[in-house]
């Protein structure tokens, strides 16, 4: 067993799956996860020509399936230096009135409740590690600046954002790490997921953009991990370049009385 143990919600695309071969390639031993078995055991099996990976197909909605799995993690997985909350979605940026009550559940259910699970059930584990153990939460942009059709995704992001912030205070002495990376405009499926699929939608959204990669996101990731254990790095922010804030709108239609 390595010293080094990564657990990653969300392995099977994008910045989950950027951060698995990142870390693979300087030897982390992995538990990769998501719901799409076949991406995840293709992912398993590439990797683990380089490391010991241990594939979990799980939801990280479903509360008792996290219990059971992490509860049954082989010996060697046991003592964890990393936990990446990864896992989580957009559905949809139509106006609030406009949205299905269904997607603004899945939201939270992903994206707040099981980024609590894995964080709550994997804190035993890390704090056994201790000194240079981390926690690191994908947060985004959204949590911090409001935009049309934010709303539900911008506020659980604003929950990870705080969660994390708060976590720190109740891990102070045990060594562990809390760190919120707040990514602006990336290329990943993210935006398939929250589109349902329109491809001409996510093409329109990066066009032009040289919006962030994914292993762009894993190589902050990595360097955040690997600070000094001394070092706790808070929050942090990225954007591309071409990305900058829009004014304030206003509604010029109100006339006197
Ligand atoms: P992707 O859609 O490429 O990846 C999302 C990952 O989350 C997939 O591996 C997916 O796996 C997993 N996932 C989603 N729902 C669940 C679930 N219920 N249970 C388990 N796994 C789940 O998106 P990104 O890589 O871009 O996004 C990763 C994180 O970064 C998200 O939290 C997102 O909010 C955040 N983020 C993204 C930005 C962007 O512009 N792309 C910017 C800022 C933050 P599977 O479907 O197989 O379960
Ligand atoms: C994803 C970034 O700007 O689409 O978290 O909300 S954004």
């Amino acid at each position: 067993m390595t010293s080094n143990t990564l657990f990653i919600t969300g392995a099977t695309s994008g910045f989950g799956e950027a951060c698995a071969r990142r870390f693979a390639r300087d030897g982390w031993s992995l538990v990769i996860t998501g719901r799409r078995a076949e991406r995840l055991h293709a992912l398993r099996d590439e990797l683990a020509a380089l490391t010991e990976v241990h594939a979990l197909e799980l939801d990280v909605r479903d509360r008792s399936a996290m219990e059971s799995a992490i509860a049954s993690l082989p010996e060697s997985f046991s003592r964890l230096r990393g936990l990446i909350n990864n896992a989580g979605l957009a559905l949809g940026a139509d106006p609030a009135p406009q949205c299905a009550l269904d997607d603004w559940d899945c939201m939270v259910d992903t994206n707040i409740k099981g980024l609590l699970y894995s964080t709550r059930l994997l804190l035993p584990r890390l704090i056994a590690h201790g000194r240079g153990a981390s926690i690191v939460n994908l947060g985004s942009i959204a949590g911090s600046y409001p935009y049309p059709g934010s709303h539900v995704y911008g506020a659980t992001k604003a929950f990870v954002e705080q969660f994390s912030l708060s976590l720190r205070c109740d891990l102070v002495g045990s060594g562990v790490r809390v760190s919120n990376i707040e990514p602006g405009l990336c290329e990943s499926e993210f935006s398939l997921v929250r589109f349902g699929g329109d491809q001409a939608r996510y093409d329109a959204t990066y066009a032009g953009a040289e919006a962030i990669q994914s292993a762009d996101i894993a190589e902050t990731v990595f360097w955040v991990l690997n600070q000094p254990a001394h070092i706790n790095i808070n929050r942090l922010e990225l954007m591309p370049v071409s990305q900058t804030w829009a004014g304030f709108s206003i509604d010029r239609s109100a006339r006197p009385a």
